[in-house]
């Protein structure tokens, strides 16, 4: 469907949403509608319409001229609406089967319609609530690895690269992880937000040079390494899913940065999840971390063989030295995910979710030690099983 340029930005509500859907035949003529807007993210306002007679919906996600999760004081650019439904189509060229179809786009209205997946869950609040999700690695390792490779300089025309990584420059967005993830949580910054009973441990963060120059590496390449066009934001709050499918949502984020990046959200947010649960609960989420790097790896190394448009794809020992820098990059980057979402602006349920305070604050330090071992530690790791002891060490470090 064409993209209106006359739209005058407004805020959608509920009945505006319904009218939209109308105008735009989205729905059988005279079908009777309900909306509700369901947005529970930092972000944006997500309209769920639902057709009564049929139980069929669609959503209408609209983009706020401001981070919802502070407020109006902190402006921040519409144009990431065009960039999510952009980088959605793109990647549906690739794992159509692990994205929502995109109906509709208006970038006046910040706007994208979408693909009702209400069928599924957040993984973040299945995993919360106790759930595995057996094929969550398998889609998620194979959506990684299809989505970097074909958009990578092995993938793709390199000329057509350059302009699709023009099209996806996103420096506001960039700006917020830039903060959030990279330095305000490794100095003492308004944004941070952590319990008293954390404070020691804090400060430990904040006068450790040897962090600081291991962050400042990271920062660096998530600053200029441009693989790939990367999601961005690959937590498990941008995951639906069931025990059978998975679909990445949200990729408002997107740019083209280091190969590390979205496997190394992932696994932090597994790994917040496993902090949050008994020791004998933990096993599923460790073994999704290394099944996901197991099914990256090979996925890659398959269109490697087969696809690769660069003359050099052949050299010997290429392939190894660009899947052994993405593994040590994502272990890097997934320690600073695990610091920022315990004591930075925008945290995490599975660890604020823990009811009893000295359990909490047990499991928030526990992510302290453990995130400060992944940056610190992730050159010394020889493959991803080493993850487990870093977790279980992490109490003593
Ligand atoms: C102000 S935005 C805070 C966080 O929410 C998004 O999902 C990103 O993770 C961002 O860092
Ligand atoms: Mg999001």
């Amino acid at each position: 469907m064409a993209v209106s340029k006359q739209s005058v930005y407004e805020p959608l509500t509920e009945s505006a949403a319904i009218a939209l859907a109308v105008r735009l035949r989205l729905f059988p003529e005279g079908a009777p509608l309900v909306c509700r807007e369901i947005g529970d993210g930092n972000l944006n306002l997500v309209f769920h319409i639902v057709n009564q007679q049929t139980g069929k919906g669609i959503i209408i996600k609209q983009a706020l001229p401001y981070a919802k999760v502070v407020g109006e004081s902190w402006p921040l650019t519409l144009k990431r609406a065009a960039i999510e439904s952009n980088a959605l189509r793109t990647f549906a060229s690739y794992v159509p089967e692990y994205v929502p179809k995109v109906y509709y786009s208006d970038e006046s209205l910040a706007i994208t319609v979408m693909e009702d997946l209400s069928h599924l869950q957040i993984a973040r609040k299945g995993l919360i609530e106790g759930k595995t999700y057996p094929l969550l690695s398998q889609h998620i390792g194979e959506y990684v690895a299809k989505t970097l490779f074909y958009t990578s300089d092995f993938g793709m025309n390199q000329q057509e690269k350059k302009q699709l990584a023009q099209s996806f420059v996103n420096p506001e967005l960039c700006k917020i992880t830039e903060d959030l993830v990279f330095t305000d949580p490794f100095f003492d910054h308004e944004t941070n937000n952590f319990e008293d009973e954390l404070r020691e441990d804090v400060k430990e963060l904040w006068n450790n040079d040897e962090l600081h120059l291991e962050v400042a590496k990271l920062k660096r390449k998530f600053l200029t390494e441009g693989d790939a066009l990367i999601h961005g934001d690959l937590h498990t709050g941008s995951i639906f899913a069931s025990d059978e499918e998975t679909k990445v949502i949200d990729p408002e984020f997107a740019f083209y940065g280091p190969f590390g990046f979205d496997l190394g959200q992932f696994f932090a947010n597994l790994l917040l999840n496993a902090l949050s649960r008994p020791e004998q609960e933990q096993e599923p989420l460790f073994a999704h971390v290394e099944k996901t790097w197991e099914v990256f790896a090979n996925v890659f190394s398959d269109l490697w063989e087969q696809h690769n448009v660069e003359p050099y794809a052949k050299t010997p020992r290429l392939l190894q030295d660009v899947l052994h820098s993405t593994f040590v990059d994502a272990i890097g980057f997934a320690g600073c995910e695990v610091i920022r979402r315990t004591i930075g602006l925008a945290h995490v349920a599975d660890l604020d979710g823990i009811e009893d305070k000295e359990e909490r604050i047990r499991a928030k330090r526990h992510a302290l030690r453990l995130g400060r071992s992944l940056i610190l530690q992730r050159n010394s790791l020889n493959d991803i099983q080493e993850i487990r002891s870093l977790f279980l060490q992490a109490p003593l470090a």
